[in-house]
């Protein structure tokens, strides 16, 4: 049994509920903090911080914890903060609301939290990366040095001559190194996310408690450091669940084809349409997915346009049991958008709606119906945002990189490049692939409420347009190509990549490993994901990986 309580700083923003659950994984308890004076007596603290860092340092200001922090960081107390937990340590960031003046950090380490170049390298850095060691610290005893880690960043600290003896770790993205771990004596942080870095991440955190517990937190060794040395960014494999009720009442995983989830019905008899497919209960096949190897699971709530999110309690439990063993990130979709109940009368926000979620243990939210109407107006108003839309509300209070817009676009066929006056980003498809009526291209129409409505705007400007309001990701589907195993649409992929410099997921159609390499090779997305043939047992995780690594693409390896 330890000795101490791990004291908790949730100042309110994003998921700490996965922080939690790491904290109980390795055997300890949480004391959370919700005065200035309990700092000072706590045993060890653990900030997450999530979201952007003026509004943290505003908050830890107004609560009166900034003074305290810095007083424990200076006595040298065992401390280990976490993404923005890290970045608030040092003196000041370029992030801050514009045309506000910047908010000063904790100022513990010197220089200055900076954004990565986006005309340079997609942004955020988002995915799995490795760790160059700058020093031996008891808090990576556990784990090996090329074991890979989530991160989920746009700002990063860089390396600089007088926070080097501060770095325990640098990474590399494309050509910038930045600082990913910092220790000094008993005040370690993470830029890193161990609480979703799968078993590498819970190792990392059980051993900062476990130092603690036995007082050898602060023994560490400066390492010599090849300045050369480089990581790289692994291409994620993500699982996505489609998520519904059933006829009789039960949340069950569905999925479907070009989305119908309904069975087809027996060849000449006339029953109607047949039941959802059932292929499992989401929080079983979530964990499955978990320890087979997953880089990401997303659950998409596909009738979550029929009713209220605040009302989807089977949806907000099915997060909180998830995110007590899946230590990987999780996203919600379906449902994000503001929301009035007719019977009470009582409106939500989607800020509110996304904020449920995020408290239930959700990383990242998912709108699909609400950026189509968001991408819609802003077109409509020659690119003015208002400030009030879902994708600008809930990026400015949880960072761009936990809001991912899923896109659901359908091809229209055209015969020539400029068919649709420019209106629409009109692509060639790829090898022989023809229309109906021997169409050589076509554009991609996007829909709204799963593929029921379709919208007169293309997928290329709906991804630019939710670029501009904040998106953070964009998950690209594919109604013509979901459920069939045929391959990702890589036109479609190709365009949208090309025109927006956020990460870009890739979904729908996979159907063999193959199928993965191809649309990585191909388009620069940074994620693939698939769903029907993990679901029915056809293809396992780790012979997609296999297929990656074999063919020079870097996967991560859960160990
Ligand atoms: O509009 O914000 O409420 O969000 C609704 C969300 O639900 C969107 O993300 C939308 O994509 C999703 N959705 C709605 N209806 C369906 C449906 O299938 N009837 N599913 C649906 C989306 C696409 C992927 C699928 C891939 C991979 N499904 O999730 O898993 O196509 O499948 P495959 O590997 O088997 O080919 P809002």
């Amino acid at each position: 049994m330890p000795s101490f309580k791990v004291s908790l700083l949730d100042y309110g923003a994003g998921n700490v509920r996965s922080v939690r659950n790491a904290i109980f994984a390795a055997g300890f308890e949480i004391q959370e903090i919700t005065e200035p004076g309990q700092i000072l007596e706590a045993k060890a603290i653990i900030f997450p911080g999530v979201g952007a860092f003026g509004s943290a340092m505003r908050v830890l200001k107004e609560k009166g914890f900034d003074e305290p922090l810095r007083q424990y960081l200076a006595q040298n107390r065992p401390f280990l903060g976490i993404c923005l937990g890290m970045q608030t340590l040092f003196e000041s960031s370029d992030e801050h609301e514009p045309g506000k003046p910047p908010i000063p950090g904790l100022g513990v380490i010197p220089g200055k939290v900076i954004k990565f170049d986006e005309t340079k390298m997609t942004v955020p850095h988002i995915g799995w990366n490795g760790r160059i060691l700058h020093q031996q610290s008891p808090v990576f005893e556990n784990v090996n040095n090329d074991d890979d880690v989530y991160f989920v960043h746009s700002f990063y600290a860089p390396v600089t001559a007088e926070n080097k003896e501060w770095v325990l770790s640098s990474t590399t993205y494309e050509d910038e190194r930045f600082i990913s771990a910092v220790q000094k004596g008993c005040v370690v942080a993470t830029q890193f996310h161990p609480e979703k870095s799968g078993p590498t991440g819970l190792k990392v955190m059980r051993a900062f408690l476990e130092a603690v517990e036995n007082g050898t937190l602060g023994s560490t060794k400066p390492l010599e450091i090849d300045e050369t040395a480089t990581t790289h960014l692994t291409k994620r494999v993500v699982v996505a669940l489609d998520v519904r009720t059933n006829d009789h009442g039960d949340l069950v995983v569905t999925k479907g084809d070009q989305y119908d989830v309904r069975e087809n019905q027996k060849e000449g008899v006339v029953t109607g349409r047949g039941g959802v497919r059932n292929l499992g209960k989401p929080v079983a096949l979530a964990s499955r997915y978990y320890q087979e190897g997953g880089d990401e699971i997303a659950f998409l709530n596909i009738t979550s346009f029929r009713q209220g999110v605040i009302e989807d309690m089977p949806m907000l439990q099915v997060l909180e049991e998830a995110s007590k063993n899946i230590f990987v990130p999780l996203t919600v979709g379906g449902g994000i958008r503001s929301y009035s109940d007719p019977a009470s009368g009582q409106t939500w926000s989607a800020l509110e709606v996304a904020s449920r979620y995020f408290r239930a243990g959700a990383d990242k939210v998912s709108m699909g119906s609400d950026a189509v109407d968001a991408a819609e107006a802003l077109i409509a108003s020659g690119g003015k945002k208002t400030g009030e839309t879902s994708l600008e509300t809930i990026s400015r209070v949880y960072g761009v990189q936990a809001v991912v817009v899923s896109i659901d676009p359908k091809r229209v066929y055209v015969a020539s490049q400029d068919s649709t006056d420019k209106k629409h980003v009109v692509v060639e498809l790829e090898g022989d692939q023809l229309g109906p009526n021997g169409e050589r291209f076509c554009w991609y129409q996007c829909t709204a409420k799963g593929g029921r409505e379709e919208r007169d705007i293309c997928a290329v400007t709906v991804a630019r347009c939710s670029e501009a309001l904040g998106a953070g990701e964009i998950m690209l589907n594919c109604i013509d190509m979901d459920g069939q195993c045929k391959g990702f649409d890589i036109a479609l992929m190709k365009a949208v990549s090309e025109a927006v410099t956020i990460p870009v997921i890739a979904s729908s159609g996979a159907g063999k490993p193959e199928h993965f390499t191809d649309v990585f090779k191909r388009a620069n997305v940074q994620a693939a994901l698939a769903a029907g043939m993990f679901h029915r047992k056809e293809v396992e995780i780790e012979a997609v990986k296999e297929h990656m690594r074999s063919n020079g693409i870097r996967a991560r390896t859960c160990s």
